[in-house]
């Protein structure tokens, strides 16, 4: 039997501002096209996001999200039954989504953004991601302080899955992210965080990780890598997510990560069988 693989995520950024491909998938047709490339290049997931979470990233009204959203979703259902996540966090966005034909809402506040997050997550019966954040987007790299970072973050979502199994939400929709990058050191946070992702899938729970071109990689690679030359990094993180046990990794370069994902899984069937 071949090991448990890690699902390929594929990232579609609707945002002008998101800081690795920043504006270029803005229009329609040319976030089409990106999805349907995705797709081909091995993607199992696709994750639609129209508002940056990046420090200083204006903030996208939620009728603008959703109109950047809805003719993507409606596009994509009309051709492919691929699963379609949608990255916001806002209650009325996530209802619009779902309504088009998204199935599985990826909140990186962890349901704590609007009042009746929690309760429109059990409403709308969609899988959710819970994400690990420190702090508020705008601010939280300023000083993110942790005693023992895989611990905090542990219990933080276990707290939040707890959280949203009280209000209607049912076990088996729900996903844990440790947030990687969201109020943590480039380094003394995100790297201890990685090494001890065992105990963030010892949840029960599967798990979502988002280490695609992030500014650790490059901090640990020198300091200097704008996001687009951080691919070996990349899939460095992806693997070690693979063998901790995630479930699924969020990526920009799909075809690149799939591939590596399927030798390390076939080398790991093959220690196996011999
Ligand atoms: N990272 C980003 C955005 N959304 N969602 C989850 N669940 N986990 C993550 O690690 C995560 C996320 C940031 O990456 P990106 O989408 O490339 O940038 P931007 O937020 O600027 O769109």
């Amino acid at each position: 039997m071949e090991p448990a693989r890690p699902r390929v995520m594929g990232i579609v950024n609707l945002t002008p501002d998101s800081f690795s491909d920043g504006g270029r998938h803005l229009h329609a047709a040319a976030a089409l096209a990106r999805a349907r490339r995705l797709l081909s290049d091995g993607a199992e997931i696709l994750d639609l996001g129209a508002e940056s979470t990046r420090p200083g990233a204006a903030p996208v009204p939620a009728e603008v999200e959703i109109a950047r959203l809805l003719p993507l979703i409606s596009a994509l259902r009309a051709e492919t039954d691929v699963l379609i996540s949608v990255d916001t966090m806002k209650p009325q966005v996530a209802r619009a989504a779902m309504a088009a034909g998204a199935g599985l809402w990826n909140d990186v506040s962890a349901l704590r953004h609007a009042p009746d997050s929690l309760a429109a997550a059990a409403e709308l019966g969609c899988q959710v991601v819970l994400m690990h954040m420190q702090g508020e987007p705008a601010t939280m790299q300023a000083e993110p302080r942790y005693d023992d970072v895989v611990s905090e973050v542990a219990e933080f979502l276990a707290d939040r899955a707890a959280a949203a199994m009280a209000a209607g939400v049912a076990r088996e929709k729900i996903w844990l992210d440790p947030g990687v990058g969201f109020g943590k050191h480039m380094t003394r946070h995100n790297l201890p965080l990685l090494a001890g992702l065992d105990r963030i899938v010892a949840l029960g729970f599967p798990v979502l990780l988002g280490v695609s071109r992030k500014s650790f990689i490059s901090a640990v690679d020198g300091g200097q890598r704008p996001p687009e030359a951080r691919l070996g990094g990349s899939i460095a993180a992806a693997l070690a997510g693979a063998a901790a046990g995630v479930a699924a990794v969020r990526v920009h370069d799909v075809r690149e990560t799939a591939q590596a994902l399927k030798v390390w899984a076939a080398i790991a069937q093959a220690g196996r069988a011999g």
